[in-house]
């Protein structure tokens, strides 16, 4: 009789509807590296089944799933937000008998401490040949140590089972398995919310930029990428099969070698594939004849990583850009009508009232259509983690760094100053999309009213005079 293929159970924990900043930013798609780690596992000859819990409300269906699957091993994938998830999981896979296996950004920062939690090995970077070592191990009942690209517990902590080369050719991987989950619901959500049929797509894999509170854990700065050709394939077959015709490209930053990019437009324009696009791009990279052609091929929409109106801050954050690109691109976004995402931080050490007042003025000078302002988080491994780990607060340690937009370390300011400077950029949004209703003055008035109340009133109320003595003007 054949001997019976190892069987792995993937799992991710992420629950939306518990997830405080879902309504906010999260859109969903279904994780791209567990539908990869999937589609790889089963070319290498390995039974896979997954447990997605995004639209459901606990981890029960993972509890159906070793019973009805029975797998010889249990991989999780994690984020910080999900990591109480992850260990419950890891823990109905230990009281089941089934070794677990924790991969993703999170655990790959807090190794030991997955480990120590109840999972039985961790893979802190790349995952698909390890998990095939590791899911053959688990079938044959032999333990999960020494396998390279993968971390178990020793008595004397964790145990690296040594390196693991990245894959060099990402044209290898098989396209997502995305029947390990409902992509109907996925794509019916995004069909209520918007009309249309969207799906997530990856075309490299990390960034060779080095932004200070960036957390890279998997890839670090390795830069590796699909061909256009590749792409173009995963495309087709997503249009073809679930009718998809909107794609939000995931890469960290999507289009960084400029001939690479010009091709896989081309193919776009060619192809007439008819789908409208997102990513995420630099305002050092999308140079003005670029952002045509990106036009021409359906870019919908950019998530640009402004972060400041302070040059200063720009450079302490060793973000690698200037305030001249960023007005210059904001600029042609808006002239091309792509809608543009704004990402802005408060809070980053080194900054004071008048450089978050420099980015608000930056913002209200191009009011994009959508934006994030978030309270700078330290997350483990980031060199802003290494400098602010003296100053962590006890909201940090308790949620270990998730915080769902708490301020995580003592800022130059209390949360309540970032709170209320959120609002101030929340009304110059509001007062940006009353410009076409209401008349110039009016709305010239109203944001004078408001930072008149800020500077006499709020300010002075938020910040505590030894701190205001030092910092404001
Ligand atoms: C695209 C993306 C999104 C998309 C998600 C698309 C999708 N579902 O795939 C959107 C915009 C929806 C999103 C949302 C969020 N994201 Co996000 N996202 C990313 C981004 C840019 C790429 C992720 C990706 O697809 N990588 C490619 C795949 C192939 O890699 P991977 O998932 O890491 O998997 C590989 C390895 O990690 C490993 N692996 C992963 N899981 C497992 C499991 C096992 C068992 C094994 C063995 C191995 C393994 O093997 C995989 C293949 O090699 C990353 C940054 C990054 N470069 O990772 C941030 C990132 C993952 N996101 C992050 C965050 C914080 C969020 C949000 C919480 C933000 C928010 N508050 O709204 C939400 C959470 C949503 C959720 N469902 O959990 C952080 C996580 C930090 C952390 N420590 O938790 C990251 C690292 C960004 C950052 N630098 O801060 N995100
Ligand atoms: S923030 Fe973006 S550009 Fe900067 S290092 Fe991280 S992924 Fe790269």
């Amino acid at each position: 009789m054949p001997e019976r293929r190892p069987r792995v159970l993937l799992v991710d924990p992420y629950v939306a509807r518990q997830d405080p900043m879902e309504r906010k930013f999260v859109e969903l798609y279904p994780s791209l590296g567990l539908l990869t780690l999937g589609a790889y596992l089963r070319g290498a000859g390995i039974d896979v089944a997954m447990a997605d819990l995004t639209f459901e409300r606990d981890a029960r269906p993972v509890e159906r799933a070793l019973r009805s699957f029975r797998p010889d091993l249990v991989g999780v994938h994690t984020k910080t937000l999900t990591h109480d998830r992850a260990v419950e999981v890891a823990q109905l896979a230990r009281a089941a008998g089934v070794p677990s296996v924790a991969g993703g950004p999170d655990s790959a920062t807090r190794t030991g401490l997955y480990l120590a939690e109840g999972f039985d090995a961790v893979v802190p970077a790349e995952g698909e040949p390890t998990l095939v070592d590791l899911a053959h191990r688990a079938r044959a009942g032999a333990p999960l140590s020494g396998v390279p690209g993968a971390v178990t517990a020793g008595p004397q902590g964790p145990i690296r089972g040594g390196p693991r080369p990245f894959l060099r050719d990402l044209d290898q991987l098989p396209l997502p398995a995305w029947d390990l989950v409902d992509m109907g619901r996925y794509l019916g959500a995004w069909e209520r919310a918007t009309g249309e049929r969207r799906a997530a797509v990856l075309t490299s894999r990390g960034c060779p930029f080095d932004c200070s509170w960036c957390s890279k854990p998997t890839f670090g700065r390795s830069f590796r990428q699909q061909s256009p050709e590749r792409v173009l394939a995963e495309l087709r077959a997503l249009k073809e099969r679930y009718r998809v015709n909107y794609v939000r490209f995931c890469d960290d930053v999507f289009g960084i070698h400029r001939p690479w990019i010009q091709r896989l437009l081309d193919g776009m324009l060619e192809e007439q594939l008819g789908l409208r696009f997102e990513c995420l791009a630099r305002v050092d990279l999308l140079k003005p004849d670029l952002l045509a052609k990106m036009r021409a091929a359906g870019l919908a929409r950019v998530y640009v990583g402004v972060e400041s109106g302070s040059q200063k801050m720009l450079d302490l954050m060793n973000r690698g850009t200037t305030l001249a690109q960023v007005e210059r691109t904001a600029q042609a976004l808006r002239d091309a009508g792509v809608r543009q995402f704004w990402f802005l931080m408060l809070g980053y050490p080194g900054e004071t009232a008048e450089d978050i007042e420099a980015t608000l003025q930056l913002f209200r000078r191009f009011s994009p259509e959508e934006y994030s302002v978030s309270i700078a988080v330290p997350i483990p491994g980031t060199r802003f983690h290494e400098k602010v780990r003296a100053r962590l607060t006890g909201v940090a340690r308790r949620t270990r760094g998730s915080g769902g937009g708490a301020l995580l370390f003592e800022a130059a300011y209390p949360e309540s100053f970032y709170r209320w400077e959120q609002h101030r950029f929340a009304l110059a949004a509001a007062l940006g999309r009353a410009r076409g209703r209401l008349s110039p003055r009016v709305v010239e008035r109203i944001g004078r009213a408001a930072d008149g109340f800020h500077r006499r009133v709020a300010a002075p109320l938020l910040v505590p005079e030894r701190r205001r003595g030092a910092r404001r003007p």
